[in-house]
């Protein structure tokens, strides 16, 4: 295991920072990385050359020599230059948080989007540090203004990264139509879908696997859940059919993080469509995390970000087994429930079901006797209150989608 330093500036306050040093620890620690020690410093903004103060910046090469570190990781998006000088000044590789959230996900992706995402947003953020790379060559650039083997080489990786962006992009590119097609037959067909949103590790798919179990049709695989930060990455929806028959869907998405860094948003625009096009989100809360609320804007902040917006949210308040006293008033609409033990998420169900009947329309139908095949569409889809067998045909009451609405316009009385 590789060991490393944490560095932070503390520019607002102390305890923001200790517990965003505490989150880069918990990156760091996804990435197989010994944390041995951290270090913040208080100023009002970075330095132009290291970053830190230059007294800081000694006291640091100290630090990593008599530890031995391995690396150094920043709690920032550092600059191109701020790596080069790092590097230089303290002779260790030096990294910085933006870099730890991508070796995550690239060594989560599994499917061949989240691949290509993951890769994308990799070269993009490589591009205008390749110079860091090759610094000891340009150091070798000779005195004519010609330019020396060191900047033909950066002008290549350049134009190789370039090139790299471009082919992924266009990849890219026909993986998100097909996912649009897919995403207009649902639209098409009226179905009421449902997607799951909020910070990484709140139980977002733990919660959709306790939804399954509401399903009479027990035909969905469950989704991967485990206790680690973007254990999920890859979108997957699952269908689920209520005892009344009502049906939605239930798209699990990659979770979210502070400072996600915009490339990899950009990178995930397209997965993350998904919850653009949903009839409902529900925003996940890890409410046993002390600073669960600060994850609340975090979320709120990327959900703006990639435009969300007049689409119905509830909150959804997770793992309250671990803290059934909190008080949580000011977010609505809003169930308290566990992904855990379960509890609370037939509320939420009820709660989802009064949504999907509240866009379905409540009518008596007669369905002529030879018309058999409907009523059994209607029995298999619809929620059924009465039927009567009269000398005109089948008297139904019964609560339509909208699709099916029009489809038997000619029945309904
Ligand atoms: N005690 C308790 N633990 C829970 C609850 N819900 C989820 N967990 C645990 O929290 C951890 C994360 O759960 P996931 O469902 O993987 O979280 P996620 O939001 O999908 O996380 P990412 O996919 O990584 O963004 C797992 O270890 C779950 O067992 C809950 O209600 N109570
Ligand atoms: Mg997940």
């Amino acid at each position: 295991m590789e060991k490393a330093i944490l560095v932070g500036l503390s520019i607002t306050n102390i305890v923001d920072s200790q517990k965003s040093m505490a989150e880069l620890a918990s990156l760091a620690e996804a990435c197989q990385v010994e944390v041995i020690d951290q270090m913040i410093q208080r100023a009002d903004s970075p330095t132009a050359n290291y970053y830190i103060g230059p007294g800081k910046v000694e006291e640091l090469k100290q630090l990593c020599a008599t530890l031995e570190a391995d690396l150094v990781i920043f709690d920032d998006e550092l600059s191109p230059s701020h790596i080069r000088n790092l590097e230089k000044k303290l002779d260790i590789k030096v990294i910085d948080r933006t870099i730890l959230i991508l070796d995550i996900f690239a060594s989560r992706a599994k499917t061949k989007e989240a691949m290509l995402q993951v890769l994308l947003a990799q070269s993009q953020y490589m591009l205008p540090r390749v110079v860091g790379l090759h610094s000891s060559f340009s150091r070798q650039k000779s005195g004519t203004g010609s330019k020396g083997p060191g900047e033909q080489q950066i002008e290549l990786d350049r134009r190789i990264l370039r090139d790299n962006i471009s082919r992924l992009k266009d990849e890219l590119k026909e993986l998100v139509a097909i996912r649009r097609t897919q995403r207009q037959k649902r639209l098409k067909d009226g179905v009421f879908t449902v997607a799951l949103a909020g910070y990484t590790n709140a139980g977002k798919s733990s919660l959709l696997n306790q939804l399954l179990s509401f399903s009479v049709l027990k035909a969905d695989k469950l989704v991967f859940e485990k206790n680690m930060l973007f254990a999920t990455l890859e979108t997957s929806t699952r269908s689920i059919t209520l005892l009344n028959n009502h049906q939605f869907l239930v798209t699990d998405t990659v979770g979210f993080i502070s400072r996600l860094p915009h490339h990899l948003v950009e990178a995930f625009k397209s997965t993350l469509e998904e919850i653009k096009e949903a009839s409902l989100i529900l925003h996940v809360v890890d409410t046993s995390n002390p600073d669960y609320e600060k994850q609340i804007q975090v979320v709120e902040e990327v959900l703006r970000s990639i435009d969300v917006v007049d689409i119905p949210i509830m909150y959804v308040f997770n793992k309250i087994d671990l803290c059934p006293e909190k008080n949580i008033e000011n977010h609505h609409p809003h169930v308290k429930v566990s992904a855990f033990t379960g509890e609370g998420v037939d509320q939420l169900v009820l709660k989802i079901d009064e949504m999907i009947s509240s866009t379905y329309r409540r009518v008596k139908m007669i369905i002529p006797f030879q018309k058999g095949s409907i009523y059994n569409t209607l029995k298999e889809k619809c929620e059924i209150y009465s039927t009567e067998y009269l000398e005109d045909g089948t008297h139904v009451e019964v609560l339509l989608p909208e699709e099916l609405y029009q489809r038997f316009l000619p029945y309904i009385k």
